[in-house]
């Protein structure tokens, strides 16, 4: 380590005294005027992460679907995993360490985990669209350059095109080419194989209105467009020609507010998606006829996904277990659904992708989605082989199926979440089952419910279990939840601190919307009363 170097560049990328940030649930999240020395100290970790695992390390410059002044960064681990959890420790010390103790910190954390600093070092770098991200990437690359570590600066990325990169290039070539023209060419081929398959070929199911939310999908979707055109056709908007990123639009804006981006004409029954930010969300709807707005989020998304998958299964005749994986804000009508009808076995996890991608690495198949809309499917390696060996001998129909199959995995990105990927994967399962967005979405009914914040003193009073559905403090919590809940009909409620705002979290559902409203609100006031909320009484109505 050329410890005078390291001093000289940290200069130019000064630490405002006394900011405190964490390493958060999607990395480090904030004002992007402040992460400037966030940005060069995690070009130096990506470095000793590097060193450490002798693989390819991902930065990304994003903040996802926050509002386009913040920015964020997040590292990715060699099998485009999220960071290993000691890490975003070591990120968090790193990134708070005042000027002066800056290379004790990075000296201990070599020292700690026994990095070989004479090792070389690779990281690979992308960004989103926000005016921000270029100049907070150059002072990764510093951060990259002066620990004599090599990079790769693929500039412009979706945060699933980064984690495929990373994969690409830790695998040594054989899940796909680490460039931008690789992963389009591995994604459309495998749609375009599908897609062949279908019978149902009218332009209903072969046109989509996609809401790109002003960010990093419209550029990478009209670049990828003409690979897959032969299966479908895509209409963008808010492709950041005018709107501004994430404003009154994309994924988020749509699941949370229930209701259309600005800038989109819909006509009654047209299957229209929206992308987040950085294209790792996605969600459906439509109008109906009588013009009422229809969400169809991440949670039947992974109902389409894992019943599909099943009767491949079935038709190759091939036991194999799958598992499909959801968090606490999963309807309490998908989960039903999957178990009871198709028989599929759920599980829950904390919030947050990188708990619900390990849980999903459990499986043969595992199928994991947040309501939100981020998610994907994860095939194991021997399951790969086994349905490869069965696309080559198999006779006939059931050739067919494992070849489908095989075009499925090749399809859906193994390493994140990924809009792009999730997109092709529904619209080529709507084509081949010939089925509406209607038909999708009457799959099962969603129990209304509603979600609500709460300003308390300290958010980190409130203590959970049981994958965040029960509160384990403050002391009386969950009891009040308890009673609450009794009162109203396939009722359901939980709170948790969020894990990217300074809020408490409040999720309830019911057997109608009022029902979902009033709990949501009682609950609201059980935690502003005994885990010490601050400000204005939370009201009733929304
Ligand atoms: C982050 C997570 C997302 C989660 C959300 C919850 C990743 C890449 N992203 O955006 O999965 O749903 O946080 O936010 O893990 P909350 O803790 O504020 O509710
Ligand atoms: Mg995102």
């Amino acid at each position: 380590m050329d410890l005078g170097a390291i001093t000289k560049y940290s200069a130019l990328h000064a630490k405002p005294n006394g900011l405190i940030l964490q390493y958060g649930t999607a990395g480090f999240r904030t004002k992007a005027e402040h992460l400037d020395h966030v940005m060069f100290r995690m070009g130096l970790l990506a470095v000793l992460r590097s060193k450490q695992t002798k693989s390819t390390i991902g930065v990304m410059v994003t903040a996802s679907h926050n509002p386009e002044e913040d920015n964020g960064v997040k590292l990715v681990d060699p099998l485009g995993e999220m960071l290993a959890p000691s890490w975003e420790e070591h990120a968090t010390c790193l990134a708070n360490a005042e000027e002066q103790d800056m290379q004790r910190v990075l000296i201990d954390i070599s020292e700690k985990e026994a990095v070989n600093l004479q090792q070389d070092a690779f990281v690979v770098i992308g960004r989103d669209t926000r005016p921000s991200s270029e100049k907070l990437s150059q002072s990764v690359i510093d951060g990259v350059t002066v620990l004599g570590g090599q990079f790769h600066d693929y500039g412009l990325l979706t945060t699933p095109q980064l984690h495929y990169m990373v994969y690409c290039r830790n695998t040594g070539g054989r899940y796909g080419k680490a460039t931008i023209e690789g992963y389009y060419q591995k994604l459309s081929k495998a749609f375009v194989e599908l897609t062949k398959q279908a019978s149902c070929s009218g332009d209903e199911y072969r046109s989509l209105k996609v809401d790109c939310a002003n960010g990093i999908g419209a550029l990478k979707l009209r670049e990828m467009e003409h690979y897959f055109s032969q299966g479908l056709s895509v209409q963008l908007f808010n492709d950041g020609s005018k709107g501004k990123l994430n404003h009154l639009c994309g994924a988020d804006f749509v699941k949370s507010h229930q209701k259309p981006p600005q800038g989109m004409e819909i006509k009654s029954n047209e299957r229209c998606c929206s992308f987040d930010g950085d294209a790792d969300r996605i969600v459906y709807y439509y109008h109906d006829a009588d013009g009422h707005f229809h969400l169809i989020d991440g949670d039947k998304i992974a109902t389409l996904i894992s019943s599909f998958l099943k009767e491949l299964l079935v038709e190759i005749g091939e036991s194999l277990n799958i598992g499909v994986v959801q968090t606490a804000y999963a309807n309490g009508s998908s989960t039903r659904y999957l178990e009871e009808v198709m028989k599929v076995p759920v599980y829950c996890t904390k919030t947050g992708v990188k708990h619900l991608h390990h849980k999903a690495q459990e499986f043969d198949i595992g199928v994991y989605f947040e309501a939100n809309g981020h998610g994907t499917a994860l095939f194991s390696t021997a399951v790969e082989m086994k349905i490869k060996q069965s696309a080559e001998q198999l006779e006939d129909k059931k050739r067919k199926a494992a070849k489908m199959l095989e075009n499925i995995i090749d399809l859906f990105n193994q390493a994140a979440g990924d809009a792009i990927s999730d997109m092709l994967v529904i619209e080529a399962i709507l084509a081949l089952k010939g089925l509406t967005v209607q038909q999708w979405d009457a799959l099962y009914t969603d129990l209304p419910n509603r979600q609500l914040k709460v300003q308390v003193a300290d958010r980190r009073v409130i203590t959970t279990t049981n994958a965040e559905r029960q509160a384990v403090t403050p002391p009386g919590l969950q009891e009040a939840i308890n009673d609450l809940v009794k009162k109203y009909k396939l009722s359901r409620a939980f709170v948790r601190p969020s894990g990217t705002e300074d809020v408490v979290r409040v999720y309830a559902e019911a057997d109608s919307q009022e029902s979902a409203d009033h709990l949501a609100h009682e609950v609201s006031l059980a935690v502003f009363q005994l885990a010490g909320g601050i400000g204005e009484r939370p009201q009733p109505g929304f």
